[in-house]
């Protein structure tokens, strides 16, 4: 069944499983249930012994009653008992411990409280708080890991002065770093030194970090508008140091970047980022010490592929601008997560559009968006932008909060106008700068300064699911009048049965169907009813439809436009993102022909291809996604029951179609788009990607010499980016030199970690039949290990992606991501939980799967000693 006959969340009702609860089901919060903090405490002292097996926190809190009330005051402190309690000085033994709160009856309106615990950083698996990695001690924070450090109020509303004091052993963490600016430092008779650190800008508790470690820097200056210099700092371990120029790179651009579009100046001397090895996530904003996972820092050309240097520009942006949107104006509370990235991932995206193509990089959000959110929105995890409940804030660091998100912003910007917008932007950052907001403070600036009322908008923020548009146009010949009718539906989803029609901005135009010439304007409608009809006047031939241009709004089209106009809008269209999505309706609504019916007309994706490789003036990099088919979860998230073979079986035989059909034109580019020392561009890279398509394409057809090719290809390469593609290309055939690159590849990488996960990550994703079996075996190798959140992400995330493999007929996919997901849960709840999703798409397969993951989640649920985050992921995907 194709898309329009999907009903998105479909309620648990014709399997049912008896699932053991445990005994005391964790907590939920709600948003409705916020009530301000009832103690403030603006200044906090923080003295560290640290040392790997045993580190002394002492912590000062000058505290202040918030309000008229005898609440005594409570401390955040996960697992911790305290050594000592003083209050004004005094030793008090009044206090008690109540679940994990530690409460302290205080008598006065204001005091200072200290406490001291004693912490073990090298047996912290969890990556969160402080913990030991690669032999240097770090920190994360957030959400909620700074109450694994110290008691403390760790909640994002309470707002203090940080002065941080480090002691360690000088030979084994030669470098202490904390937020803020250095003060002092000096070192001590018995091997010890220590440093003092002094951030003057009130944040959040989860906003704090240090690093202790033997730690190389990569040091430059930028001179903000005002004519400040800041010391920059990308710190790393020694071998690495020359593989941080890029990322130093990114991130000067990035601070130029932000002044020039958003009037934001850095505000601290000293701007520094550390890289380390074990990270949950990719990468932390802490204030001025931002905490980076390597792979988002560490890049030359032997090891980093194009999509990875693009990357880590992005993050390295993404966690800059966070100074602004986010450390700055902090959230209310979590339920604000999205204020803040949202927000950040709009501006990061705007920032990578700068620097390259922005058409492409449009195309790879959108991408992104129907990889990762799309299916979540349609799922049983499925939550608002600003969700109203949670069991543990670390599963909501989700493609919704973060890329929907996004979305919204993106939304109002189109709807404000840029002038608008930058107007609106400024309100929010004047008004907010140094307080705690929520998302209705930023749509509040926006209405403001934008002069609209976003009333209805603010539907985006409350209510789940990806709306559904049909688009139908009718054209009278003889009046000229041109009529389009659209209707919107938003799919219930959980805990959202009925929906109000949102705001969805469309930008339209459309293109006369015999000499191609555009008939409108682009125009921007806002459709905000159920329904609507747009009357065109004066149409003078049939036209078509170009719709959601620019994706101008995060929602499903359904249009009965034909195969012949959607292969003419991939020739005609102005819009180089309408052009790319009528090439990918067109091969979808193939493909899915193809799935159901066992056999397609390839025909005219087949032409359309030709002709856009054929056209004058595109870039490569463009060809090389307008090209590309959609991939197989894509494809499966289109129907309404998920067949993987026959999924598979359609797209290998389009790609060996077009292959064959165009063996001549794959063959040329190949040659064209080969290119003499490596270099990284814009063009650079979009030349390197479709040579790798067309390689793609060569090997799909079956040519003899398709794996010669390849290796070729992956010998000769002097970068990851040539050599990676050439690896993909053959771990999915069966000749000879698949194992021969696989070896090469693993003796020439075996040191380096970040590029091994690739090793282990191609392999998972690979479409042969054996993959469940290699990937098995591949998590018995010796440098595979649960403790590294990379390498678990490159097996085991990579495998839950390979839709085929992962939903073998006999479950054994199931069972043996489950398997991993019940270790590693004992190890890093937070990774583990984030690996659940694809087990939680059961709904969408037949009787016989959805009753093996159904049982596997029943089997998770149950496990004694779950965390909390794998609790919350798998309990709902049972619902
Ligand atoms: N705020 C970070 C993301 C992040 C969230 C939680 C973490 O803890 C494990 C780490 C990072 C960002 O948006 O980049
Ligand atoms: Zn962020």
């Amino acid at each position: 069944m194709a898309l329009s006959d999907r009903q998105g969340y479909i309620p648990a009702m014709d399997i049912q499983h008896s699932v053991a609860q445990p005994s005391t089901a964790p907590a939920v919060i709600r948003r409705e249930d916020y009530c301000p903090p009832a103690w403030a405490v603006p200044d906090i002292t923080l003295d560290f012994r640290l040392d790997p097996a045993e580190t002394r926190v002492r912590a000062t809190l000058s505290v202040t009653r918030n309000g008229a009330h005898d609440e005594p005051l409570r401390l955040d402190g996960a697992g911790q008992t305290p050594v000592s309690v003083t209050v004004d000085g005094a030793v008090v033994d009044d206090w008690r411990i109540e679940g994990e709160q530690l409460v302290v009856p205080l008598p006065g309106d204001a005091h200072i409280v200290e406490t001291e615990v004693v912490i073990a950083p090298d047996r912290n698996t969890q990556l969160m708080g402080l913990y030991a990695s690669g032999g240097n001690l770090c920190t994360q924070c957030e959400a909620e890991g700074f109450r694994r450090i110290t008691f403390f109020p760790d909640r994002p509303d309470v707002l203090s002065v940080y002065r941080v004091r480090m002691t360690a052993d000088a030979r084994r963490f030669p470098v202490l770093l904390a937020n803020g600016d250095p003060v002092a430092k000096g070192t001590n008779d018995d091997g010890t030194h220590w440093a003092e650190w002094h951030d003057p800008y009130p944040k959040p508790s989860y906003l704090f970090a240090l690093v202790a470690g033997d730690l190389a820097v990569n040091r430059s200056t930028f001179t903000t508008m005002s004519g400040r210099e800041v010391e920059l700092g990308i710190w790393v371990r020694a071998a690495d140091l020359a593989k941080t120029d890029h990322a130093l790179h990114a991130l000067k651009l990035s601070m130029a970047w932000d002044e020039r579009i958003y009037g934001r100046e850095y505000d601290l001397d000293v701007f520094n980022i550390v890289a380390v090895d074990d990270f949950n996530f990719g990468a932390m904003e802490n204030k001025g010490l931002n905490i980076f996972n390597s792979r988002y820092i560490l890049a030359d050309p032997d090891t980093a592929t194009d999509y990875d240097y693009d990357a880590i520009a992005a993050v390295v942006a993404h966690e800059y601008f966070h100074n602004w949107s986010g450390n700055r104006i902090t959230c209310r509370d979590w339920f604000q997560l999205s204020l803040k990235e949202g927000f950040t991932v709009y501006r990061d995206q705007c920032f990578s559009a700068d620097q390259g193509s922005a058409a492409v990089k449009r195309i790879e959000e959108v991408r992104g968006l129907r990889a990762s959110q799309f299916p979540e929105d349609s799922g049983p995890l499925a939550h608002p932008v600003r969700p109203e409940s949670y069991i543990e804030i670390s599963n909501f660091y989700t493609a919704t909060i973060y890329n929907k998100g996004a979305e919204l912003i993106r939304m109002m910007a189109t709807i404000l106008d840029p002038a608008k917008f930058r107007a609106a932007t400024d309100l929010y950052f004047s008004r907010f700068d140094g307080t705690a907001a929520t998302c209705e403070d930023f749509v509040a600036c926006m209405e403001e300064a934008g002069g609209v009322d976003l009333r209805q908008f603010r539907l985006w923020y409350s209510q789940a699911g990806t709306p559904r548009v049909s688009a139908g146009l009718s054209h009278e010949p003889g009046g000229g009048r041109a009529v389009l009718r659209l209707a919107q539906h938003v799919p219930p989803s959980p805990g959202q049965p009925v929906k109000q029609p949102m705001v969805l901005p469309l930008k339209v135009r459309l293109f006369g169907a015999e000499t191609g010439r555009p008939l409108t304007d682009e125009q921007l409608i806002l459709l905000d009813q159920a329904a609507e009809t747009i009357t065109f006047e004066a149409v003078t031939e049939r036209p078509v439809l170009s719709i959601n241009r620019g994706f101008s709004a995060p929602v499903v089209i359904e249009s009965d436009r034909s195969a012949a106009d959607l292969a003419f809008l991939s020739a005609h269209d102005d819009d180089p993102f309408a052009r790319y999505e009528a090439m990918q309706q067109l091969m979808l609504d193939t493909l899915v022909a193809g799935t159901i019916n066992g056999e397609m007309n390839a025909q005219a994706v087949i032409d359309a291809v030709a002709r856009t490789l054929a056209a004058e003036g595109l870039e490569p990099a463009f060809l090389a996604e307008a090209v590309l088919l959609p991939s197989e979860n894509f494809i499966g998230d289109q129907l309404a029951m998920v067949d993987p073979d026959a999924i598979h079986a359609a797209r290998e035989s389009l790609r060996r179609q077009i292959g064959q059909a165009l063996t001549p034109v794959w063959r040329r580019l190949y040659g064209e788009m080969a290119q003499g020392a490596y270099v990284y561009s814009p063009d650079a890279k979009g030349r390197r990607r479709l040579r790798s398509v067309a390689l793609g394409y060569i090997a799909a057809s079956g040519a003899e010499d398709a794996a010669a090719l390849a290796l070729a290809q992956f010998d000769a390469a002097d970068n990851m980016t040539d050599r990676q593609a050439a690896l993909t290309t053959l771990v999915s055939s069966d000749a000879p030199e698949r194992d021969i690159a696989l070896e090469r590849f693993h003796a020439r990488y075996a040191d380096n970690a970040l590029v091994l996960d690739k090793w282990f990550q191609t392999q998972a994703l690979s479409s042969r039949d054996d993959t469940g079996a290699v990937v098995a075996t591949l998590a018995e190798h010796p440098t595979f290990t649960l403790a590294n959140p990379n390498r678990a992400r490159a097996l085991i995330g990579a495998f839950g992606m390979n839709q085929r493999a992962f939903n073998a007929a006999n479950g054994s996919g199931y069972r043996f991501l489950a398997d991993q997901l019940i270790a590693l849960d004992r190890l890093n709840p937070q990774t583990a939980a984030k690996l659940l999703p694809p087990l939680g798409r059961w709904r969408r397969f037949d009787g016989n799967r959805a009753q093996l993951m159904r049982a596997e989640l029943a089997r998770i649920v149950a496990t004694p000693g779950l965390s909390k985050d794998l609790f919350e992921q798998a309990s709902k995907s049972l619902d």
